[in-house]
């Protein structure tokens, strides 16, 4: 490694020259403040040093260059017309020869003129922030020379009063996406340069805040804060909630509600210096690790967290605060308690949410090397002493930024940097300047620069096995599991019962919080999201950045709906058909009193009943047995279940009364299952080329259904293929990882049907048949047998049995039959699990209901498109053109699972982008008997072995009747 003393300032590894040192964010202030936000000039230059820096002077006139354009800012230029995003996961998208940077070094001149308010005050100092810049600026104002900087998502400020003027200012930003300080910030998302956070003009008048720090303690065994608030200069500190006037500097202990995320008790407080008055808002807690596990007020924490990087579809990382607060509030609405800020500081403003919402945040300072790994880790910046300024003034940035924040409970070093004295050194400083707080990295068990034990991708087995050691520990955390990537993640619950079952096991924060897709549109118009390598990158890792539990505009997935599920922090347990259930309270902290529970009873998944129970004031931790009501009396016959709703009793800052937070079904009795599947029936006629079977017909040589009653049915057969999805496919640094390359090479997706035998006798149509794919002798033997009652109202019944043939060892994606049908019967109806999709390992938020749908609200919208859009359970459904007329299907034996969709899964499968999936003139139908489970293997294990399909004899049925339309809307059969 090279760094000669005529480095550019963009290539050296010192942090930058020119800046204050680093203090306290703070949103409020009397001070005056200039946002200097809005259109600003711009000027895009392909090298560092395309030009020279009269760009920044007076006499400069953006206005008659043809260079010369606007951008808004805060913004990244890539997304406003100038130059493409890029997306890579560990990779530098540049040569790894650091601390230098690529000729091609995109270069953004920002200039902007401002005039100062007529009435800005004279006297003081002025300070000029940025709150993020990516990755390297240097700044004039009125032609002098600020300085220069690194650290992109950091703050940065010079003072500036000795330049100002009131009119005419000119600010001068150099932008340039590559710097020395690139290295330190490959983490996995886009790379977007440009001024992306606010900058504003900071009036500093004589005795105000340089900094301070806010010390709020809480004593849980006598329920006293400790207050000790320190600044320079000093002042005085009122807090009138709490009675409390005191000089920075004094201790004062009062009792206090405490602060934590689930009661995120705040104190206004005012700082009064000399020259400045600044309100601020103080949560009272104590985070410690105490015999290996990690508390909070002095009880355990259990993480039902979230990884987050800032991200909007259409403005990258510039996020407004109303992007930030649907975060905060969508998580909250979906049991979250935790975000990790991967892998970097978020905007300030973000911490100013989690505190008053109530999230506990690791807050992560801006740090990834891990391209390095690429090179077997030579050169790692973390590990060579001349970046440790650097590192250090990365530490320093974030932990000043954010120090008052009570939401803040543990540092993070910074994500993926392999090891090195680098993070010794900022862990070492960290500590000393914030004893109170744990550091957290990622890394082995006695690795020292973390307080916690952290890994991430670990699969339940090493979990456990962490849970079940012996001795002295430290608290473990998953800081990444769950990769929420497409379809999935699966294997959530078993988790969460591991969290639940080891008390050194503190939980975990899914990776991660949305889809990075990008905004873009189609020639024709239409809206998709955008991902690697759309955007004509040499080198990027697709989809990868698309891995998200909500869509990029935000919308939840059903990954985020089975996360609220699995998470809830009330779980209702009991016996139905005994009248009791249980309520455990699974907060760290809050009772039940916030909570209220609803019953309802429902026969055949319509309630006939519901009312309110009362709910005790369970404590934290504790658990109670009450009594269900007697169940209303009824007419109605069929399958009787409870269904419990934990709500909120009252509004919240995050949700409405009634918001549902936790729930159960309990059968009531537990329904029989089975029925008499023997099959028996009329026999089948030969008509020509023609076979009836009561209202069903067949093609005579073939065996084929081509009808039952006026519905047309085409294609109805065995299937076993499902388009792979991200976890199928496994991640690809890990071949092998997902079973969808297995599938393939088999050809599950080319399955040929061979018909050996269309038999009939006295009682049914039997069609026997040999599925297998080209160039292998596995097979799956397959006996479709169709039967008919002869009662004019009596339903088609098919019993499809399976034997395979041959050693299979990969499992299949799928077991079930397909059939198409006319795109009018696009309505469904169902009996089963809904709303929303499930598979084996993802089912638990799937509620037993009736349910309706089109079918285009079935679809999943991931953004590469695969598998996706199963309903679990389904007792029956009715696919059917809305005047009621089409198709009812009952399970036999077992439920099974539904997919319905306008296109077919090779379609699906090809699809790489969402506009690719064209309705046609059919809906695909899929009735299951089995799914393979989705698991997380696109970063991480795979599915469990009790998710796993194998490939095994199997026997299912379902009955099929035409519906008509039917007076009250009833179906009916028609012969
Ligand atoms: C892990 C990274 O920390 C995270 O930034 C993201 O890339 C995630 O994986 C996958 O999306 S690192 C991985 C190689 C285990």
């Amino acid at each position: 490694m090279g760094n000669t003393p005529d480095s550019p300032y963009y290539a050296d590894v010192s942090p930058g020259r020119g800046t204050l040192p680093p203090r306290a964010w703070y949103a409020r202030s009397d001070a005056r403040r200039l946002i200097l936000d809005g259109s600003w000039h711009f000027r895009l230059s392909p090298t560092a040093e395309a030009h020279d820096a009269s760009f920044a002077g007076d006499g400069f006139d953006p206005g008659t260059d043809p260079g010369w354009h606007t951008v808004t800012v805060p913004g990244h230029w890539v997304l406003q017309g100038h130059g493409a995003p890029a997306y890579t996961n560990t990779r530098y998208p540049f040569p790894v020869d650091p601390p230098h940077v690529p000729d091609e070094n995109p270069t953004g001149d920002h200039r902007r003129v401002f005039d100062l308010p007529a009435d800005w005050p004279g006297g003081g100092g002025c300070v000029l922030r940025f709150d993020g810049v990516e990755s390297c600026a240097r700044v004039w104002l009125n032609g002098q020379e600020l300085g220069d900087f690194q650290g992109s998502r950091l703050p940065h400020e010079f003072e500036v009063g000795r330049l100002l003027r009131p009119r005419g200012n000119v600010l001068a930003v150099r932008v340039h996406q590559w710097s020395a300080g690139s290295y330190l910030e490959d983490q996995d998302m886009w790379w977007l340069p440009g001024i992306f956070r606010t900058v504003a003009l900071l009036h500093r008048p004589q005795g105000s805040v340089a900094d301070f720090t806010v010390h709020s303690a809480y004593d849980h065994r006598d329920g006293h804060g400790v207050l000790r608030v320190l600044s320079e200069p000093g002042g005085r500190v009122s807090v009138p909630g709490l009675g409390l006037e005191l000089e920075t500097g004094a201790t004062a202990r009062v009792p206090v509600e405490p602060w934590t995320a689930e009661t995120p008790r705040l104190y206004d407080a005012t700082l009064t210096t000399g020259g400045e008055s600044v309100p601020f808002r103080i949560g009272f807690r104590t985070v410690a690790v105490e015999d290996g596990v990690l508390r909070a007020n002095g009880r355990r924490l259990l993480f039902r967290g979230v990884n987050r990087h800032e991200f909007h579809p259409e403005t990258g990382r510039t996020l407004d605060e109303e992007t930030m607060r649907r975060d905060v509030v969508l998580m909250k609405q979906h049991n979250i308690n935790a975000v990790r800020t991967s892998h970097c500081p978020p905007h300030p403003a973000f911490l100013d949410l989690c505190d008053e919402l109530g999230l506990w945040v690791i807050d992560e300072c801006d740090l990834e090397t891990h391209g390095f790994t690429h090179v077997d880790w030579r050169g790692n910046p973390v590990d060579d002493e001349r970046w440790t300024p650097a590192l250090l003034d990365r530490a320093r940035r974030m932990v000043e930024r954010d120090k008052n924040h009570p939401s803040v409970v543990i540092w993070s070093l910074g994500n993926e940097c392999g090891s090195g004295s680098g993070l010794t050194a900022m862990a070492r400083w960290i500590r000393s300047r914030d004893p109170s707080r744990p550091i957290h990295y990622e890394n082995d068990y006695a690795y020292p620069d973390s307080d916690l034990h952290s890994r991430m991708y670990a699969s339940h087995a090493e979990v456990e096995e962490i849970g079940r050691r012996e001795g002295p520990a430290k608290p473990f955390i998953l800081c990444e599991y769950a990769h929420a990537m497409g379809n999935g993640p699966g294997g959530l619950s078993e988790y969460q019962r591991l969290f639940e079952a080891y008390e050194r096991c503190q939980g975990g924060f899914v990776w991660e919080w949305n889809d990075h897709g990008l905004l873009r549109h189609t020639e024709e118009g239409q809206p998709y999201f955008a991902y690697g390598g759309d955007f004509g990158e040499e080198v990027h890792d697709g989809n990868f950045v698309c891995d998200g539990l909500v869509f990029p505009d935000r919308t939840p997935s059903p990954g985020l709906v089975e996360y609220k599920k699995v998470i809830e922090p009330v779980r209702l347990t009991g016996d139905g058909a005994a009248g009791t259930v249980r309520v455990a309270n699974l907060h760290d902290f809050a009772d039940l009193t916030h909570l209220s529970l609803e019953w309802s009873y429902e026969v055949d998944g319509e309630a006939v009943g519901a009312g309110t129970l009362p709910l005790p004031a369970v404590p934290a931790g504790g658990s109670a047995e009450l009594a269900l009501p007697a169940p209303p009396s009824t007419d109605r016959h069929g399958e009787a279940m409870w269904t419990l709703r934990a709500v909120l009793a009252g509004d919240t800052s995050w949700a409405p009364g009634g918001h549902l937070v936790a729930w159960a079904q309990l059968p009531a009795p537990a329904p029989a299952r089975g029925r008499d599947e023997t099959g028996r029936g009329v026999a089948p006629h030969r008509d020509g080329q023609r076979l009836t079977l009561g209202p069903a017909v067949f093609d005579a040589a073939t065996g084929a259904l081509t009808r039952l009653g006026a519905v047309p049915v085409r294609g109805l057969r065995l299937d076993v293929w499902r388009a792979p999805t991200d976890n199928d496919e496994g991640a690809p640094w890990v071949p092998g990882s997902g079973p969808g390359a297995a599938w393939r090479e088999l050809g599950l997706h080319r399955m040929r049907h061979r018909v050996d035998a269309v038999e009939t006798d006295g009682e049914a149509l039997a069609v026997h048949s040999r599925i297998a794919p080209a160039a292998s002798d596995l097979a799956l033997r397959t006996v479709y047998r169709w039967s008919w009652a002869g009662g004019e109202r009596d339903p088609l019944r098919l019993i499809v049995t399976v034997e395979p043939e041959g050693e299979w060892d990969c499992p299949l994606p799928r077991l079930g039959v397909r059939l198409e049908l006319p795109a009018a019967y696009d309505q469904v109806r169902w009996f089963g699990g809904g709303p929303g999709e499930a598979y084996p390992d993802t089912r638990a938020a799937s509620v037993v209901g009736r349910w309706a749908s089109g079918v285009d609200a079935m679809q999943t919208p991931y953004v590469r498109p695969q598998e996706n859009g199963a309903r679990a359970d389904v007792r029956w459904t009715e696919l059917h053109d809305g005047t009621g007329a089409g198709l009812r299907v009952d399970a036999g034996e077992d439920h099974f699972w539904l997919t319905a969709r306008r296109w077919t899964d090779e379609a699906l499968d090809a699809a790489t982008h969402t506009p690719d999936l064209v309705p046609g003139d059919t809906v695909h139908v899929h009735l299951d008997h089995a799914q393979h489970g989705i698991g997380s293997a696109s970063c991480g294990p795979g599915v469990l072995p009790q998710h796993r399909l194998a490939a095994g004899p199997a026997r299912f049925s379902f009955t099929l009747s035409a519906l008509d339309t039917a007076g009250d809307g009833e179906a009916v059969i028609r012969p």
